[in-house]
C-alpha cells in the first residue's frame, strides 16, 4: 500500500507521494475562530511539491544558501509562489458542518484579501463570478478532499474528491492560493517553519 503520514492532532492522513512526482513537505491545520465558539479545526492540509521542478527553477539561485538559511528567506517562498513549479495543496476537510455559504465567504476574505495584495485591485467581481459557481446544495461532509494544484503555466486546477471542477490560468491566482500557507501571514505557523525546511531539503537533496 502506499506510504501515509498522519497529522496527529486532526488525525488526517496525506499521501507521501502525489501525482507521480510531487512529494509532502509539510501538514498543517487552517483554523476559524468563531463567535460563542472557541478555535474549530476546518481542515487539514497537505503541501506538495515537485523537487525536479524545484532544482530546475531555484538551485542555482540559492546554490550558496544551506537548508537552513533558506528556511528563513523571505525571497525563498516569494520565489516558489511566483515560479510555476509543480505545487499542490490538499485540503482534508474535518469540520462536519461546513456550509458551503461559508466557504464562499471565507473565500473571498482570504483569497480576496491576497489578490488586493499582490495585485492592488479588488477583483470582486472576478472572484464573485467564481464564488457563485459554488452552489447552495454542494456538500462538503467532513473527509471531502479538494485538491488546489498548480501546473505548468500557471494554471490552477481544482479537484474535488478526485474529480476536476475547473482550472484557471492566473499567476496571480496560484500565489494567492499559496500565500495563505507559505506567505508573510500565514495560516498555521508552525506548518510554515516545517513546509520551509521540507522544501528547503527538496532543493538541496
Ligand atoms: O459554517 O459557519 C460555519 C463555520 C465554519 C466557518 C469556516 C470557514 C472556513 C472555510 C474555508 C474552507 C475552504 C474549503
Ligand atoms: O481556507 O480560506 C481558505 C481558502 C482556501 C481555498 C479553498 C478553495 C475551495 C474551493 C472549493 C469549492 C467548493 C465548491
Ligand atoms: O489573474 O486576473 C487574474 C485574477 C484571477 C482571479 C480569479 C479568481 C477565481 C478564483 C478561482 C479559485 C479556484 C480555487
Amino acid at each position: 500500500s502506499e506510504k501515509t503520514i498522519t497529522e496527529s492532532r486532526t488525525g488526517t492522513s496525506f499521501l507521501a507521494v502525489l501525482y507521480e512526482t510531487q512529494q509532502l513537505v509539510g501538514i498543517g491545520i487552517r483554523k476559524k475562530s468563531i463567535i460563542g465558539i472557541k478555535n474549530i479545526n476546518v481542515y487539514a492540509f497537505g503541501i506538495y511539491a515537485d523537487a525536479s521542478d524545484m532544482k530546475e527553477a531555484l538551485y542555482e539561485k540559492y546554490r550558496p544558501l544551506s537548508a537552513d538559511e533558506l528556511k528563513e528567506n523571505k525571497d525563498f517562498y516569494g520565489d516558489i509562489m511566483d515560479s510555476d513549479i509543480s505545487m499542490t495543496v490538499r485540503l482534508e476537510i474535518v469540520y462536519g458542518r461546513l456550509s458551503i455559504a461559508s466557504v464562499r465567504s471565507a473565500f473571498e476574505e482570504t483569497v480576496g484579501s491576497r489578490l488586493q495584495k499582490f495585485s492592488g485591485a479588488d477583483n470582486k467581481e472576478l472572484l464573485q463570478r467564481f464564488t457563485t459557481q459554488f452552489k447552495d446544495e454542494y456538500k462538503l461532509p467532513r473527509g471531502t478532499i479538494i485538491d488546489l494544484s498548480r501546473q505548468h503555466g500557471h494554471i490552477l486546477q481544482t479537484k474535488i474528491n478526485g474529480e476536476v471542477v475547473g482550472s484557471v490560468q492566473s499567476q496571480l491566482l496560484c500565489k494567492s492560493i499559496f500565500d495563505l500557507y507559505i506567505g508573510e501571514d500565514p495560516f498555521d505557523r508552525d506548518a510554515k517553519q516545517e513546509i520551509g525546511h521540507g522544501l528547503a531539503s527538496l532543493l538541496k537533496n
